[in-house]
């Protein structure tokens, strides 16, 4: 029997009717080869981190079970973003579709093309009160509570939609 990995992958999109971007990403998600989608989170409009000359973006977070390897995953989740047809001009800027590991297990990766959790999830509010939306008793890798992440990061702009 293969083992299998608790997975939770951030979606972003803030170009091309972001709704429908992020809406129809977390169906294709759900039918991805060696995946069960377990649970989604609300979307969530929020403005953007970063350059401030883009539209705000819908957010999400999926919860998936998957056999595939990280690097395989992320294979899958590019295959998907390219699927959108992303478009990404320049370093956080404005994009069709981004999908983010963002824990996989409670494995610390860190290689060329994963870095696993992700770098920035502890500090954006886009990413931790969707994750809360649908596991709130949630520990990272080395056992930090995401109760504690969400009291040091304030909800600003962020809207369940
Ligand atoms: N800002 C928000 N609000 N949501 C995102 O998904 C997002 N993604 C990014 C940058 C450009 C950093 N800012 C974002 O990659």
């Amino acid at each position: 029997m293969k083992v299998k990995f608790r997975c939770f992958i951030g979606l972003g999109s803030n170009l091309d009717d972001p709704i429908q971007q992020v809406s129809s990403a977390l169906n294709e998600l759900a039918l991805l080869d060696k995946c069960e989608l377990i649970n989604a989170s609300s979307l969530y409009a929020s403005a953007p981190v970063g350059p401030q000359d883009q539209p705000d973006f819908i957010n999400a977070v999926a919860e998936i079970e998957t056999e595939l390897s990280p690097e395989a995953l992320l294979d899958q989740l590019q295959l998907l973003e390219q699927k959108h047809q992303r478009i990404r001009e320049r370093h956080w800027g404005p994009r069709t579709l981004d999908l983010d590991i963002l824990l996989y297990g409670h494995q610390i990766i860190e290689t060329e093309r994963l870095s696993i959790p992700h770098p920035y999830m502890y500090e954006r509010s886009f990413v931790l009160y969707p994750l809360a939306e649908i596991n709130p008793h949630l520990s990272m890798p080395k056992g930090l509570p995401l109760s504690e992440l969400l009291t040091a990061c304030p909800m600003g702009s962020l809207l369940k939609i």
